[in-house]
């Protein structure tokens, strides 16, 4: 089923200048960028981004990292879009990602791990809906 989902290359990697290795895994796995936006998150906008995690030992460190630099938000969309995404992207903490995926390449901790992605239908909503509009996502 084709599905939307959100992606951050967070902070780390646009530092990294890997960018254009991301979205290249994205575009081989048949990933297609709806809206791709470049931007610096205030301090806030990675609170009310991250409000899951509000309760978590790491939200403080977490949201200042997003806010730390400039980032790539993208939406993405193909056939189950999410979970493939999310394997693409490999496990949270980089040492334990699967070779091959974003986070094993690219990840330097468990916070600094390169990339977001989406992890249900109902997060990827809230999440598309956080940064983009419904005009913004071009059909393709
Ligand atoms: P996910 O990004 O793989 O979905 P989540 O558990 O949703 O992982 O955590 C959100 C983000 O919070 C992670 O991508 C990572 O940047 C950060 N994070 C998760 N667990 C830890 C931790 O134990 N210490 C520091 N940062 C963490
Ligand atoms: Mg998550």
């Amino acid at each position: 089923m084709k599905e939307k989902t959100l992606a951050i290359i967070k902070p780390d990697a646009v530092e990294k200048q890997v960018i254009g290795d991301i979205i290249q895994r994205y575009e081989k796995a048949g990933l297609h960028p709806l809206a791709i936006r470049m931007m610096r998150l205030s301090k806030s906008m990675a609170e009310g981004f991250y409000a899951v995690h509000r309760e978590r030992p790491f939200f403080h460190d977490l949201t200042s990292y997003m806010s730390s630099g400039p980032v790539v938000v993208l939406v993405l969309e193909g056939d189950d879009a999410i979970k493939r995404h999310r394997d693409l992207m490999g496990a949270t903490d980089p040492k334990k990602a699967d070779p091959g995926t974003i986070r094993a390449a690219h990840g330097a901790s468990i916070e600094a791990n390169a990339v977001h992605g989406s992890d249900s239908p109902e997060t990827a909503q809230f999440e598309i809906g956080y940064f983009f509009s419904t005009t913004d996502l071009v059909a393709r």
